[in-house]
């Protein structure tokens, strides 16, 4: 694992990932735990200088959706143009509570929400790409307009919309960092392990935002 300096207020955006309703215990898709990383969340936003947010955000219907898939479940795989995808419960749909940020969240001082996963046949897990590899979110070009380097990232959940997140950092030149103790996971058959080595192999740091000076 690559060594933590400080916060650099100039080069370090915190992107803080899905903290919403349907991801925390109550909601569509519960992550274990995942209300969790509010406070932590919280605490970290308050010390960097530069925070953006993400927002899982579908439209009904969404190809994403068991419920969009007759006979299939979800937790289930199908294949789609883009390749295998994972079918979720309905979740984050546009303008409902479950798709809102978690009410505690203090979202005050984020620069930017990037909403992600709108277009109705593409999932969407990274921050900068949907699941097609193809069609960005934006926010490569807003962060290297704004001179940010170095990309850390909290949120939910470290094994989908995290890891995926700071995976594609890594690939477009950003440096890559995910504080785990403010991230919590689905872990679906080992995709927790998978996206733990899949980061340390591209040279994401691993780390604790109480590690932070
Ligand atoms: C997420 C599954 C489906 C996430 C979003 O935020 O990790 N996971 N949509
Ligand atoms: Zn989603």
């Amino acid at each position: 694992m690559q060594t933590i300096p400080e916060i650099d207020p100039r080069r370090d955006v915190l992107v803080v990932i899905d903290v919403q309703n349907d991801f925390c215990p109550g909601g569509a898709l519960a992550v274990a735990d995942g209300d969790a990383v509010v406070p932590v969340a919280n605490a970290l936003m308050r010390r960097f200088e530069h925070v953006v947010l993400t927002q899982d955000w579908h439209p009904a219907g969404h190809r994403s959706f068991a419920s969009s898939h007759p006979g299939r479940a979800p937790f289930e795989t199908v294949s789609l143009d883009y390749g295998e995808q994972t079918l979720w419960p309905d979740h984050c749909v546009q303008g409902t509570a479950g798709a809102a940020l978690h009410a505690n969240l203090d979202a005050t001082r984020a620069e930017l929400v990037i909403r992600k996963g709108f277009r109705p046949d593409i999932d969407s897990y990274s921050a900068f790409y949907e699941n097609d590899r193809a069609s960005p979110t934006g926010l490569a070009g807003y962060l290297r307009e704004r001179g940010f380097a170095r990309v850390f990232f909290c949120g939910l959940a470290t094994d989908y919309c995290v890891a995926w997140s700071a995976l594609d950092a890594r690939r477009l030149h950003f440096e890559a960092v995910v504080l785990l103790d403010a991230c919590r996971a689905i872990d679906l058959g080992g995709s927790l392990e998978r996206a733990l080595a899949a980061m340390r192999e591209a040279g994401v740091g691993l780390t604790q935002g109480s590690e932070l000076r």
